[in-house]
Formats: C-alpha cells, sequence, structure tokens
C-alpha cells in the first residue's frame, strides 16, 4: 500500500471523534445567545442614556422684534471699540496703519467686498495696519434705510458679517504685520495722518489702460504708501476707490494679479463672522446629511467631534449651490446686454468649462436673449441647466443636495423648487433635498447679513452654477480658487 493510498483510505474512514451529545449543546448555545442579547441591551441603554444625555441645543430666539425695526449689532460693535491688541498699540508708534477712508459704500456687499479686500492686500503688503469700517449702506448718518420698501441697517459693523484677520483676529504665525483696528481707534491714535490722493497716484493708463495690469496699479501703490514714514496713512476719503469697480470685470487686466491676491492671508485666511457660523451651523440639515437642530442628534455629533469640518476651505460634499440672482437684475441683465458687458474676471479663469462668448453678429434681440438666458434665466432654463451640469459632474460628483441662493420672491423661489424637484425625479435622479436661502432659520441679526451665509455656503459647495456678471458669485469663486477647489466645479448659467 502506498502513503497515498493510505491518505485516501483516512479520507473514507468514518468520523470517528466523539460528538457531544444533543441536548446540553443547544443549552449552551442558548446560554450563549443570553448572555449576547443581555450586553446588547445593556448597551443599548447606555447608549441611550448617552444620547438622551445630550441636550439639544437650546431653540433659538428666531421672533421678531414687534416695531420690526432692524438690529443695531450693539455687542458687535462694542467689541470692535475695544479689540485686545489696542492696549500694546495705543502708544506703540512702530505700529503703522493704513485707512483707505473713501472706501466702497452704498452698494451690493459684493461690490464692498471686492474693494476691502484689495485695500486690506494694500494694508498687509506695506505692513501697515488694515483698519476697517462697516458695511455702509447709507452714509448720510441716518441709523436705517429703506430699501425695496423694507427697512435695513444703514450700517453693519464690519465683524458682524466677517472674522478672521480683517476684523482685527490674529495675523498667521511668523506674520508680524499688525493686527487691524477699527476706523475710531485709528482717529483716536491718529488725529492728524497723512493724506493721499487718490487722483495724485492714478494715472490715466493706471484707471483706463486695458493694457495695464492691476498688478501693476497695485505694485504703483505699495511703493507710495511705503515711501511714507508716517505711522498714520489715510487716503482722501472725497476721492474714488483706487480699483475702480469696473475694473474687476477686465479679465485681461485683472488674472495677473491672481498670483498675488490668491497667496495673500487676507485671502487664505479669509472668515466669515461667529454670526454667519452659527446661522449655517443651524442650518446644516439644508446643505447635507444632518439632524435638524432641535435634535439631541446634534449635540453628540458635535461632541464627539463627528460633524465634520465646517472651516471656510472645508467642501461640503454632495451639494451642488446655485445662485439665482433676481431683484435688481432684472434691468440690470438688460443694460449689460447694451452695455457689451464681460463676467467678472474671477469667474473668467482661462480653466473654467463655461466662457460667456460675447455675440457677433447678432441682432440687438439676439443679442439680448442671449444676455437674458445667462444672466436672468427662467425656471425652464434653470431647470435645463442643472440637469445638464449635474450629468457632466456624475463621474466625479454625487450630487444629492441642492441649494438655490437667491434674493427672488419666496413665491417664485416655491415655483423653482418644485420645477427643479420634479424635473430631477421625471430623470430618475431624485435630490434628497431642494431648499433655498428663504428656507434658512435665521435669528433677526443673522437676516441682516444672510448674504454672507450664503456666499459660505457657496465656496465650500462641491460643484457652483453662478451668475457670471454676479460680484457675489465671483467673491465666491475668487475663494474656491483660493482653497484649491477644482477649477471644474465652478459652472456658470
Ligand atoms: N442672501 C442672499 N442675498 C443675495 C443673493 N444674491 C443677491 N443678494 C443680495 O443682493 C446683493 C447683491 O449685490 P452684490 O453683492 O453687489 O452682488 P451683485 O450685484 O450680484 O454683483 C447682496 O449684497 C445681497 O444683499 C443671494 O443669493 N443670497
Ligand atoms: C498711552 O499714553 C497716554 C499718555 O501718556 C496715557 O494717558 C495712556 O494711559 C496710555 N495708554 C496705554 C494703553 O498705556
Ligand atoms: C511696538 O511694536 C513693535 C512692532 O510690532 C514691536 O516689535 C515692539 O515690541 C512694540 N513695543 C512695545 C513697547 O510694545
Ligand atoms: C438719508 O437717506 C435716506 C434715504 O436716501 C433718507 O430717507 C433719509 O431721510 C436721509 N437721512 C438723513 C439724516 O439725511
Ligand atoms: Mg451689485
Amino acid at each position: 500500500m502506498t502513503a497515498f493510498h493510505g491518505k485516501s483510505d483516512g479520507h473514507v474512514l468514518p468520523v470517528t471523534h466523539p460528538k457531544r451529545p444533543r441536548s446540553p449543546s443547544s443549552y449552551g448555545l442558548t446560554r450563549r445567545l443570553l448572555r449576547s442579547l443581555v450586553a446588547l441591551a445593556t448597551l443599548l441603554v447606555l447608549a441611550a442614556f448617552f444620547v438622551l444625555s445630550h441636550e439639544p441645543p437650546p431653540p433659538p430666539d428666531l421672533s421678531i422684534p414687534e416695531d420690526r425695526l432692524p438690529p443695531l449689532y450693539h455687542d458687535f460693535r462694542q467689541r470692535e471699540l475695544n479689540l485686545p491688541h489696542y492696549d500694546a498699540y495705543e502708544n506703540n508708534s512702530s505700529i503703522k496703519y493704513f485707512w483707505a477712508a473713501q472706501h466702497a459704500h452704498s452698494s451690493g456687499w459684493g461690490n464692498v467686498m471686492q474693494d476691502y479686500v484689495m485695500m486690506a492686500l494694500l494694508a498687509h503688503a506695506t505692513g501697515r495696519s488694515f483698519v476697517f469700517d462697516d458695511y455702509v449702506w447709507n452714509a448720510n448718518g441716518s441709523i436705517y434705510s429703506d430699501f425695496d420698501g423694507k427697512l435695513t441697517p444703514s450700517r453693519i459693523p464690519l465683524s458682524a458679517l466677517l472674522g478672521g484677520l480683517m476684523v482685527g483676529g490674529p495675523m498667521l504665525p511668523g506674520d508680524n504685520t499688525p493686527r487691524s483696528v477699527n476706523k475710531y481707534f485709528f482717529e483716536r491714535v491718529c488725529p492728524n495722518p497723512t493724506v493721499v490722493h487718490v487722483s495724485d497716484v492714478n494715472t490715466y493708463d493706471m484707471r483706463f489702460n486695458e493694457l495695464v495690469p492691476v498688478s501693476d496699479v497695485f505694485n504703483t501703490w505699495v511703493d507710495v504708501i511705503s515711501a511714507i514714514d508716517d505711522p498714520c496713512v489715510m487716503l482722501d476719503p472725497t476721492e474714488n476707490q483706487v480699483f475702480d469697480n469696473w475694473v474687476f470685470g477686465k479679465k485681461r487686466r485683472m488674472l495677473p494679479f491672481w498670483p498675488t491676491i490668491s497667496r495673500s492671508p487676507v485671502l487664505t485666511s479669509w472668515d466669515w463672522s461667529a454670526l454667519v457660523h452659527a446661522a449655517y451651523k443651524r442650518n446644516r440639515h439644508l446643505f447635507k446629511r444632518f439632524p435638524h437642530p432641535s435634535s439631541r442628534f446634534v449635540t453628540l455629533l458635535d461632541n464627539l467631534g463627528l460633524s465634520g469640518s465646517d472651516t471656510p476651505s472645508s467642501v461640503i460634499e454632495g451639494l451642488m449651490a446655485i445662485h439665482v440672482r433676481r431683484g435688481d437684475f432684472e434691468g440690470h441683465c438688460r443694460n449689460l446686454a447694451k452695455w457689451d458687458a464681460d463676467w467678472h474676471a474671477w469667474n473668467s479663469f482661462p480653466e473654467f468649462v463655461d466662457k460667456f462668448e460675447k455675440p457677433r453678429d447678432a441682432t440687438p434681440d439676439e443679442v439680448l436673449n442671449m444676455y437674458i438666458e445667462h444672466c436672468y434665466p427662467d425656471i425652464q432654463q434653470i431647470v435645463d441647466r442643472v440637469r445638464r451640469v449635474r450629468q457632466e459632474s456624475r463621474s466625479k460628483h454625487n450630487l444629492n443636495y441642492l441649494y438655490i441662493m437667491t434674493n427672488a420672491p419666496v413665491s417664485w423661489v416655491e415655483e423653482l423648487k418644485s420645477a427643479l424637484a420634479e424635473d430631477a425625479e421625471k430623470h430618475r435622479q431624485k435630490w434628497k433635498s431642494v431648499r433655498s436661502s428663504k428656507d434658512l432659520e435665521l435669528t433677526w441679526a443673522e437676516t441682516f447679513v444672510s448674504q454672507g451665509i450664503d456666499m459660505f455656503v457657496a465656496q465650500r459647495a462641491e460643484v457652483i452654477i453662478g451668475n457670471g456678471w454676479s460680484s457675489l458669485t465671483s467673491n465666491a469663486v475668487m475663494l474656491r480658487m483660493t482653497n484649491g477647489f477644482p477649477t471644474d466645479s465652478m459652472r456658470f448659467w
């Protein structure tokens, strides 16, 4: 017999090892099952106790004052008047300041933000403390202003909108530039500043020559300010902005400035106010899979650090945000057609998928239609565009939350939401959620800085569709580009 046979034989032998008798075995199983069940029950009780021990956050005060008077943000203003570094700066003559007293005001936040960004860049590049003022809607000394029949604050302290270094937060480690100060502090420590006249520096070419890049204008200004020894420098309050508003629409002039602006801590450390962050936090369930703020699970997830990152550079996964610019754009888009206007520079990076080709050899009606399609699309055009962009993104992005950023009236937004939801269902790509700016649960104070909340979402959504002519869109795009979002995640109507 060979060894092979022997092994083979072994296999056919009947199993001889002793078997346990049946009944004790099933008894053992039951015991084990019982023990597991007890353990599981204990765990569930502990988990329930753990969850229940996390109180949901107290319900926010979402009431509107009876007189409906807008908030005045006294606490924010008070903090701006008493920033912690003021004491150290007050009698230190080596701290230098730059105060652009002619800063942009009386226009939308997007335009004001552009100007504040440029002036903060100039302050930083010259080693001076950036002096900040309010977001001023009406500079005539009134407390409230009328906006489309609604009262609005004439001034909002900048720190109600912004956080971080723009409003006096610390500089990055190793950056010795003095921190920002409020203009009231500047006026106290600099009663007799050196006044620079914008018109003495800005030549005709610097303002109007299409061949002069903004980087050259900026460098000229850095030289001018750097040559001043006086710690106190102020731009004449009666003059124009250093960078005229329309320059931001000139891509040939603006884009050469991108390497400078995108590396500056002004943008890399850009942040929104505590108010904006709080509003975002309360409304997280509109942008991603997250429990409603009244749920104990919110506190639990927050306490365990499982809520995900909500920094300005973190992506909100699965979210498509669309900027549906309404209101004054109804007339404005027609003017843009007459003016042959281009998209904002930051909406015109050559890497972007969507580019605005100005119509050539077209009748005035064709031109107008083209501008309307991209600037003031109707519901059907919006629905078609959203479906198309979502499909084109499918290989890279699994978009299932849709957020409509808009200043449109509620009734129209509801119509748009239904149309978007229906269309997605028809194409078997149902959205998990379709929400809009009008669905945000906001305190009265947050209501008047809602553009900041929407921008904080737009700068972090996985994909956006924006309005090429809107500065609100372009500022969000600028922040996305700073934070390295892929260029094909920024789409336009
Ligand atoms: N909350 C919110 N406000 C918006 C939106 N779009 C426009 N607005 C309001 O309208 C203003 C738009 O002006 P601006 O920021 O200058 O941007 P632009 O006019 O689009 O270039 C903003 O400051 C907001 O007050 C939006 O999507 N969300
Ligand atoms: C700065 O100097 C003035 C005048 O000497 C003095 O009154 C003030 O208390 C000083 N401020 C600080 C914060 O030290
Ligand atoms: C004044 O400010 C300069 C520049 O930030 C700093 O180096 C210096 O230590 C400060 N002096 C005092 C007395 O605090
Ligand atoms: C300021 O301007 C607003 C709107 O233009 C006007 O209604 C108001 O009367 C003005 N207030 C003052 C104090 O001039
Ligand atoms: Mg505007």
